[in-house]
């Protein structure tokens, strides 16, 4: 019998609201807290706020059976998980813990001994012991882990969530899933809970180990890409088909090089590294330059709109730039996905409607209104496509693009569909 009867999850966004409902999926009391009332009526509801596959169900059929329940403030409960947003402060890519130290303000009142806090949102190294010192500055009747008590009041520990938008569902019950006390203690209290519903295995670590590894795995990644992007601008100069390229050296058995593209997005494997950059910059210098190659991309990729645009006009006298229409296909941060934020193919259409008097069209099958900042162009499905171009541009590889034909005009494939 697990002794967690109630957990409180603190930010219901695309982390907190599934890990919500998959616990109270297990017949246990769950509270969700969002500082978003829109968020919390509509959980109320059995409805969602968010895009992703299945949860609308799972929200859906847990509040409905008493389960789930999403408030405003904190309330007592057994454990707690902070699932909060870690942005960047300023324009330096410190990172910003001001929405942990927040959570920590409104959880405190309720704190009691015997209870476990876990940090789940992505942090820099340190963010756990610093999660506890808020905790214990504001509730200096309870002891905690890093006073050095044997059998502290209060167990801390950091989990990660590693889990793909798309897929959360399926990963957070099957991935393995990383535990990372501030002491075995706490370690073991973590696992136990973490145990409900993960199917993969609990694997006990340190805090700081935690906090690294979901780190490392994001910046291994963007690394990787890094070096396929590169590889891009290297074959582009020398004539080389860079797919072709890549998928003969992965024929290698130790040898995995994954995909070009237009430039990393999303919300994680853009922002990560530089955790590690701000908190070891001297060191850290492979996974700065990493993330400098892919957020270089999509200027590389404008600068080829340009070269193409001018090649067209060169080739037919007596026409300038606006007589070319460009298509652009995809606008989202990956493929098969709606998620316009932080996506590089979205930067890089801004700034051909910008620069480019002529027609522009966006093609994008998964959504159906363009967001601001992106009106003034003319947006359609997969179904009604226009292949009378003058320039193509590929940004995501959508599966609703793979069947496409080739189209006549000049192609800029930055995903390799056409190629
Ligand atoms: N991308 C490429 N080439 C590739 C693979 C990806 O250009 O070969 C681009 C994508 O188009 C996208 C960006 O990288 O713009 C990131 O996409 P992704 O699918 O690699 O990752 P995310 O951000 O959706 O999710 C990642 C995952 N991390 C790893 O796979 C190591 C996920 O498991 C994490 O939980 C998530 O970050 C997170 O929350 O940190």
């Amino acid at each position: 019998m697990s002794s967690f009867s109630k957990i409180c999850v603190v930010g219901l966004g695309y982390i907190g609201l599934p890990t919500a409902a998959v616990f109270a999926s297990r017949k246990v009391q769950v509270v969700g807290v969002d500082v978003n009332p829109e968020a919390v009526e509509t959980i109320n509801r059995g409805k969602i706020h968010i895009v992703e596959p299945e949860l609308d169900i799972l929200v859906h059929s847990t509040v409905m059976g008493g389960f789930l329940r999403a408030s405003g403030v904190p309330e007592p409960a057994d454990a707690f998980l902070i699932a909060v947003p870690t942005p960047f402060k300023g324009n330096n890519h410190e990172p910003d813990l001001s929405y942990i130290e927040k959570a920590c303000a409104s959880i405190a009142p309720v704190l009691k001994s015997g209870d476990l806090v876990v940090l789940e949102s992505t942090s820099p190294v340190g963010a756990t012991e610093q999660m506890a010192d808020w905790l214990s500055t504001a509730r200096p009747d309870l002891s905690f882990p890093q006073t050095g008590a044997a059998a502290a009041d209060v167990s801390i520990a950091h989990c990660p969530e590693r889990v793909l938008p798309g897929k959360i569902l399926h990963e957070l019950v099957e991935n393995d899933r990383l535990i990372g006390g501030m002491t075995t203690r706490c370690a073991e209290r973590a696992a136990d809970l973490y145990r409900m519903f993960v199917k993969g295995e609990c694997i006990i670590t340190s805090a700081r180990t935690a906090e690294m590894a979901k780190l490392t795995e994001n910046s291994f990644r963007d690394v990787n890409i890094a070096f396929a992007n590169e590889l891009s601008m290297i074959c582009d100069k020398l004539d080389i088909d860079v797919w072709e390229l890549i998928a003969l050296a992965n024929r290698h058995p130790r040898v995995n090089i994954l995909q070009p593209g237009p430039g990393v997005g999303g919300h994680c494997i853009a922002v990560d590294p530089w955790f590690i950059v701000a908190g070891t910059p001297a060191e850290a210098r492979i996974i700065r330059t990493a993330r400098e190659v892919n957020d270089s991309k999509p200027d590389w990729v404008l600068a080829k709109v340009r070269e193409a645009v001018a090649s067209i006009t060169s080739a037919r006298p007596g026409t300038t730039g606006s007589d070319v229409k460009i298509i652009c296909y995809g606008l989202a941060f990956k493929p098969d996905i709606d998620d316009l934020r932080e996506s590089p193919a979205s930067a890089i259409v801004k700034s051909v409607v910008e620069m480019h008097s002529g027609t522009v069209v966006a093609v994008e099958p998964n959504i159906k209104a363009l967001p601001p900042g992106l009106d003034g162009i003319t947006l359609v499905g997969s179904e009604a496509l226009p292949m009378d171009g003058d320039l193509h541009l590929m940004l995501v590889d959508h599966r609703q693009f793979k069947s496409l034909p080739k189209p006549s005009g000049i192609v800029i494939d930055t995903r390799g569909v056409w190629e």
